[in-house]
């Protein structure tokens, strides 16, 4: 980065967030961006927006405890970061895994700013969570966690103030849980947390959002390029939500899904991964992908996560969690002739792999605009909510998909408008910034 000013900041963010590389890496590629900026519109360094920007409005940290199934307490740690209000209440996801830390929620909330933004909504960016793994919980104990951090979530969040969702780790039984417990204790039944069951106020393919907005995403960029998913190879890594849904829609689109993955290995199926397998392993026994070879003598498991980069496809989307593809996969994927690498998952790719990507030509979709379609449901969850109504799966999914075209446009737009055509990191970041900047000039400072 050339610019002083920026050097500076990110300094500054260094020095009073150590030991936080996900937080720091987030917020370099921000900025970074920002240069052309700041140098046509040097009022947001001169107002301060971009000092104000880096720092959680309030981070939240509590302890959670409960009690196991052998009668034992448990303690794990409780993180809600309330990052950026400026354009809506706080919106963004919960992940429990044991990996969390504040570095880690520090973040996925600062993506979330920009990715909300993008969105075109009035959402702010918030994320939070626990170091609380449910693997290998029972339902009564992932209950009494869901309680138990909930008995003091409930003091910090609201419909109009702040709204959590599902992340790693949290999904419809979590947020269930979350829902009720906050509905026992506030006698109050009102749109906090989204991503709910269709019987208690759920939008209508909320579930599938996020996979399906990524696809809608890559179809768009493809298309721009005067391509299509037509008969593509795909690789997706992750099993999980997002990962599901979007080999649902790439396969209706017309590719050819050869792999998916979890954190202990991954399966490929030469003939096209049978979803509905892979659907009953993960969503209702809760088990591990290695057991889809047990009915698909064909398929191959390798134990493992890096390995699926080797595998030859046409399209790449990570679908699990942060800096999955580094250098040496992007390397991988490209020799094998990838053409488009599109981020399902939070920051997928490491700084590194970025640039191999880029500096092939490969399109490359950046996680803040490709994986905005779940927390732009949510929104729209929240939207009906509110007007205490709900929309078919149909319009839900066609609002879904115009918003995922139109991030495609604003993307790309701004990438020109700044002198960096293609570049969809550097358009993301900027369109998803300024929405957010100017509000913030506009509330002056307090
Ligand atoms: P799930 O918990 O449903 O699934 C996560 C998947 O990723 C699982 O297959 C899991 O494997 C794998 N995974 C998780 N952690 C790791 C790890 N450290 N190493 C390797 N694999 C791992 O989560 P989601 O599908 O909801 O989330 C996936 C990604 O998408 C995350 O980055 C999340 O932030 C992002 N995202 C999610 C959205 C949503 O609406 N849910 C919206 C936008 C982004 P295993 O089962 O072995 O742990
Ligand atoms: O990373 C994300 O955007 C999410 N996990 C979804 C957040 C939400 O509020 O739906």
């Amino acid at each position: 980065m050339k610019n002083a000013y920026l050097n500076g900041v990110l300094e500054q963010v260094k020095k009073r967030n150590p030991g936080e590389p996900e937080f720091i890496q987030a917020v370099t590629e921000v900025l970074e961006s920002l240069e052309p900026v700041i140098e046509k519109h040097p009022e947001y360094m001169e107002k301060g927006v971009i000092d104000e920007i880096v720092e959680p409005e309030r981070i939240i940290k509590f302890r959670v405890p409960w009690v196991d199934d052998q009668g034992k307490v448990q303690v794990n740690r409780g993180f809600r970061i309330q990052f950026n209000s400026a354009i809506g209440p706080y919106k963004g996801g919960l992940r429990f895994h044991p990996s969390v830390y504040e570095g880690i929620i520090k973040f996925l909330g600062f993506e979330q700013i920009f990715k909300n933004s993008l969105t075109g909504l009035p959402i702010g960016g918030g994320k939070g969570g626990s170091d609380f793994d449910p693997k290998g919980k029972s339902d009564a104990e992932v209950m009494r966690f869901c309680q138990s951090f909930m008995t003091e979530l409930s003091k910090h969040i609201g419909a109009d103030t702040d709204v959590p969702a599902g992340d790693i780790g949290v999904g419809g039984r979590e947020i269930g849980y979350l829902f009720g417990q906050y509905k026992r204790l506030r006698n109050e039944f009102t749109g906090v947390l989204t991503g709910k069951g269709i019987p208690y106020g759920g939008s209508l393919a909320r579930t599938e959002a996020t996979g399906y907005g990524l696809c809608y995403f890559t179809d768009a960029m493809l298309k721009d390029h005067g391509d299509s998913f037509k008969g593509k190879t795909v690789v997706i890594s992750g099993s999980g939500n997002v990962a599901i849904y979007a080999n649902q829609k790439a396969t209706q689109l017309g590719a050819k899904v050869v792999a998916m993955s979890d954190s202990n290995g991954y399966v490929y199926d030469a003939n096209g991964i049978d979803l509905a397998a892979v659907k009953q392993i993960k969503e209702v026994r809760r088990g591990r992908i290695k057991e889809y070879i047990q009915d698909h003598p064909k398929a191959e498991y390798h134990e493992g996560c890096s390995g699926i980069w080797t595998i030859p496809c046409d399209v790449a989307l990570p679908c699990a969690t942060q800096n999955e593809i580094n250098e040496e996969s992007a390397k991988a994927l490209v020799k094998n002739g990838v053409k488009a690498v599109a981020e399902g998952a939070n920051m997928p790719s490491t700084p590194e792999a970025i640039h191999v990507f880029q500096s092939a030509g490969i399109l490359f979709a950046p996680a803040k605009a490709s994986n905005a379609g779940g927390v732009a449901t949510s929104a729209l969850e929240m939207s009906q909510n509110s007007m205490r109504y709900s929309w078919t799966f149909e319009e839900v999914d066609g609002k879904l998909h115009d918003i995922m075209v139109n991030i495609y446009k604003n993307a790309s737009q701004a990438a020109k408008e700044y002198g960096m055509e293609g570049n969809l990191v550097a358009g993301a970041n900027i369109a998803g910034f300024l929405k957010v900047a100017n509000a913030m000039l506009a509330h002056g400072v307090v």
